[in-house]
């Protein structure tokens, strides 16, 4: 009864309309192991209530390199995302859906490759042929909780996934407030400055991962000097 009274009171109609229709796609629910285990809509993973029950889904973290210098394309989350709000984060994170065939594949992580190259689009405007599926290098998965506040929140395996092409960016003021390129020394002093938030995902994929593979990535540019991720 109590739990259900949580629910009950989890009025989206307070929230942006946009944001809040699109609660209603479908995420793909996965066991421990990334075993898929049927879908449940992205309200429902997303509530504190069912995420402290260990509901868990599957979903995509992008990061896209600008191939002449290595500087990573940072969006900041527009102030109408229910889930953090106005944070700095990497590219583009989502979610592959149960709604489309494609994005349930597992072999060769088709489906977040799939659901990658779809929400470079949704969000950043960036044309699907500029950022195709079988061009993300994917790195690993982590599996991470993050409360965002004290109703919504993450719990995720997270597929990391690294691409780096020339892009157009056409933000999608809905999803994106600003966006950004740094270099690792203009990412760290970010960091440091106690003005900006950032997402935990990305503060957790910063931590354990980013800096390295970056160094790598910038090690390994090619005789004309630019950098790709297919290498590492
Ligand atoms: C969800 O990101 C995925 C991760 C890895 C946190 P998001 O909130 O930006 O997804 P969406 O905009 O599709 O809700
Ligand atoms: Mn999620």
């Amino acid at each position: 009864l109590a739990s259900r009274a949580v629910l009950s009171s989890i009025d989206l109609s307070k929230y942006d309309p946009e944001q809040s229709r699109l609660m209603d796609e479908r995420c793909i629910l996965v066991d421990e192991e990334d075993r898929a285990l049927g879908a449940a809509d992205k309200k429902t993973c997303h509530l504190m209530e069912n995420i402290n029950k260990g509901l868990l889904h599957r979903a995509f973290s992008a990061f896209v390199f600008r191939p002449a210098d290595g500087k990573l394309l940072l969006q900041q989350r527009a102030s109408e995302k229910i889930t953090f709000p106005d944070m700095w984060t990497n590219t583009c994170c989502s979610h592959p859906l149960d709604d489309f065939a494609e994005e349930k594949v597992e072999q060769d992580q088709l489906g977040v490759r799939v659901a990658a190259t779809r929400k470079l689009e949704h969000e950043l405007g960036i044309p699907r042929a500029q950022a195709p599926a079988d061009q993300f290098q994917y790195l690993t998965r982590i599996h991470y909780l993050a409360p965002s506040d004290g109703v919504w929140g993450e719990h995720e395996v997270d597929y990391i996934l690294f691409l780096t092409a020339d892009v157009d960016v056409t933000p999608n003021e809905n999803e994106i407030r600003d966006y950004k390129y740094v270099s690792k020394e203009e990412l760290v002093r970010m960091f440091e400055d106690p003005s900006n938030s950032f997402t935990p995902w990305f503060k957790l994929i910063a931590r354990d991962f980013l800096f390295g593979w970056w160094d790598e990535l910038l090690a390994r540019k090619d005789a004309s000097g630019k950098v790709s991720a297919k290498s590492l």
